[in-house]
């Protein structure tokens, strides 16, 4: 497994729409591994395979604490095939946009489609903060980002700090 180097804010590659998953080959299969190992060292909830540079729809969470046993999940061409009308609000944080926190309003709860690693579709419910690092990380595979959903003010304010920072250090 291999820890890959993050893409981080304003590197036009976030805004790029990722492919979907072809097969579930070796490559899929390592590329995967080395997502999770990525997420675990950074620390991370979730990964989008975008944010190491990977243009594919494919996404991994892990929600166990720190104590508890890993609980590495892969979603594959992941799709929200339904969503609830009750919304919650979570404080987000971005691998891409390193120690920047904002609240964001999502819908509390979704209905989610995917392709495993096992080559099967699956459909699962989610919730509260499942639901939350899901739909942050479908958001990934389709260029967007969680500020997106903040004031255009804050993340204008966001962009230019990340602009000039990547300016210093070349
Ligand atoms: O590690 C992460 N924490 C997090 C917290 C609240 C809502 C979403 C997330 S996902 C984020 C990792 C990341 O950037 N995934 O794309
Ligand atoms: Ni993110």
């Amino acid at each position: 497994m291999t820890i890959k180097p993050l893409i981080i804010l304003p590197d036009p590659l976030l805004r790029q729409a990722s492919r979907p998953v072809e097969t579930v080959d070796a490559a899929v299969r390592k590329l995967a591994d080395d997502m999770l190992e990525t997420m675990y060292d950074a620390p991370g909830i979730g990964l989008a395979a975008i944010q190491v540079g990977e243009p594919l729809r494919m996404l991994t969470i892990d929600l166990s604490g720190e104590d508890d046993e890993k609980a590495p999940r892969v979603f594959l061409n992941p799709e929200v095939v339904a969503t609830s009308d009750a919304l919650s609000v979570y404080e987000e944080g971005c691998l891409s946009i390193p120690d920047y926190y904002a609240e964001v309003e999502r819908p509390d709860a979704i209905t989610l489609r995917y392709l495993g690693l096992d080559g099967e579709m699956h459909e699962e419910a989610a919730t509260g903060l499942l639901a939350t690092c899901l739909q942050h990380e479908i958001d990934h595979l389709n260029g967007i980002l969680f500020i997106d959903h903040i004031s255009k003010l804050k993340r204008d304010m966001v962009v230019k700090r990340f602009t000039k920072i990547a300016r210093k250090s070349g």
